[in-house]
């Protein structure tokens, strides 16, 4: 347990219908019972869990600030283990501002953002990836995201480190007990007996580690920019995918002059789309700004849908862009035994403006990148675009969809930790396979043990979980 008893407002900033000063720590009720003035006059405490109707008073002057209902909730059921104290109260930013003052001026200290889930996980009721997931909770713009969120805060991913933890723990154990002991007389387990032990192991870290990378891509969000010539149509496609005019369109080559982005909702996955200006040598300062940003958003994109215009042959302006894209390492991959599409950038290629008479041939397109999705389109019949869509989204979800009971690793950092025990594991595995002396192979199975033991915080240093809780808001 903590010693000092910590508050902050926990509602957003800003005015709303309520809002809430959140106090947790041994001296909750004590320091809040003398700020409440109920009907009565009563003094005792009311009883926990319950709403209770008063008024909250400034301690220094008397004064009464708000009308509120009050929680007082007894230890160790509530959100952090201790003591904790909700006042609701009207959601009025300088109203809340005052009150958070009283309840500092008893003897509260200010909460540190993410304090009161940092303090839930030390006081052991969420792991660490539990922790995290409250965070991904509330940031998910995707009800898949969410529902990944929600499985990861009710453990299911915690459960699956647990149980390769556990059959980790199980090898080292066995082949402990024989070097600590040699006298005690417990025979040497032999590989034949180890190996399918931590193949078990392994197994359950790849489970894990197989649906990473598109978790991953559901939490971050794909980055995909809209890269071609001016006046091909980026713009149009920006909107059409929108489903909302956002961007400038007009028959004039070089309108877009900034980037311009916004996030879809592409069947659950957070779409960051970004239009640029067209890519095209220019005397104009604006305009070279311009092309610098849509180069540098580019560089940085996940994804990159290449824009033509179908209605006109393939310009030599088309192909200095195709070859920039080429430079930047776009559409080099998946290799056909690639699992994760990460290992190269893709690039879909789009063929717009499908309803007027056609001059380019997809073959010439796909002679730059022949393992790459042609689509045509049109964003004024609208032709082609759920394709496109289709496109962009099998990048994501290769063929899965993500439902209440998905259970997918989403954080890069679980990630990480994931890949350095498979790693571990690994080397363990050759080094018993080679009959190597077993306190190499204990070695490993220690150190992917305690990577497995990142994700759930079990072995987290102090450094790492005050950066993970810093990330969170004031409040929660
Ligand atoms: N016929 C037809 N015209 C289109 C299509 N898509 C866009 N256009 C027209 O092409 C012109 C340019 O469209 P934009 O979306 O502004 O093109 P852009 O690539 O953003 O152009 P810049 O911002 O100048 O680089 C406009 O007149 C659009 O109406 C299409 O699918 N078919
Ligand atoms: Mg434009």
């Amino acid at each position: 347990m903590q010693n000092d008893t910590i508050a902050a407002i926990a509602t957003p900033p800003g005015a709303g219908g309520i809002g809430i000063v959140r106090v947790s720590g041994t001296d909750a009720f004590r320091i809040v019972l003398p700020l409440l003035r109920r009907p009565g006059e009563k003094q005792t405490l009311p009883p926990s869990h319950q709403l209770t109707y008063g008024h909250i008073i400034d301690p220094t002057t008397n004064e009464v600030l708000d009308e509120v209902l009050v929680a007082f909730m007894h230890a160790p059921r509530t959100y952090t283990c201790e003591d904790v104290v909700e006042i609701q109260g009207h959601g009025g930013p300088l109203l809340l501002r005052r009150i958070l003052r009283s309840v500092l001026t008893q003897g509260a200290r200010m909460a540190r953002p993410g304090e009161f889930t940092q303090r839930a996980f030390l006081n052991g009721r969420l792991d660490l990836a539990q922790a995290e997931a409250v965070m991904d909770l509330i940031g998910a713009q995707t009800e898949a995201v969410q529902r990944l969120a929600m499985q990861q805060l009710r453990g299911r991913i915690s459960e699956q480190v647990e149980a390769a933890r556990h059959a980790i723990l199980g090898v080292i154990a066995r082949i402990e007990v024989s070097i600590d002991f040699p006298e005690e007389d417990v025979p040497t387990p032999q590989a034949d007996e180890l190996l399918p032990l931590i193949v078990v192991a392994q197994e359950a870290v790849d489970r894990l580690l197989a649906g990473s990378e598109q978790g991953r891509l559901y939490r971050q969000g794909l980055r995909t920019a809209i890269i071609g010539r001016p006046n091909v149509g980026k713009s149009s496609l920006l909107n059409a995918l929108l489903r909302s005019e956002r961007a400038i369109v007009t028959p004039v080559a070089g309108t877009t002059r900034d980037t311009v982005e916004e996030v879809a909702n592409l069947r659950g996955i957070p779409l960051h789309l970004i239009d640029t200006a067209g890519i095209t040598p220019t005397d104009d300062p604006v305009e070279q700004i311009g092309v610098q940003r849509s180069r540098a958003a580019a560089a940085n994109a996940d994804v990159v849908l290449l824009v033509c215009d179908g209605s006109e042959a393939l310009t030599a302006q088309d192909q200095q862009v195709i070859s920039e894209l080429q430079a930047m390492g776009f559409g080099t991959g998946p290799s056909d035994d690639d699992t994760t599409y990460r290992r190269g950038r893709p690039v879909i290629l789009v063929i717009n403006k499908a309803d007027r008479a056609q001059h380019i041939e997809r073959a010439a397109l796909q002679q730059f990148w022949p393992r790459a999705t042609v689509v045509t389109t049109s964003t004024v019949t609208g032709e082609g675009l759920p394709e496109l869509e289709d496109a962009i989204a099998e990048l994501v979800q290769a063929g899965q969809t993500i439902t209440s009971e998905s259970m997918l690793v989403t954080s890069t950092r679980h990630q990480e930790a994931l890949r350095s025990a498979a790693e571990h594991l690994y080397a363990a595995h050759i080094s018993l396979a080679q009959h190597l002396p077993l306190d190499f192979v204990s070695i490993d199975l220690r150190a992917a043990y305690d990577a497995l033991g990142e994700v759930t915080g079990e072995t987290a240093s102090d450094d790492l979980l005050d950066r993970i809780f810093s990330e969170f808001c004031i409040g929660k």
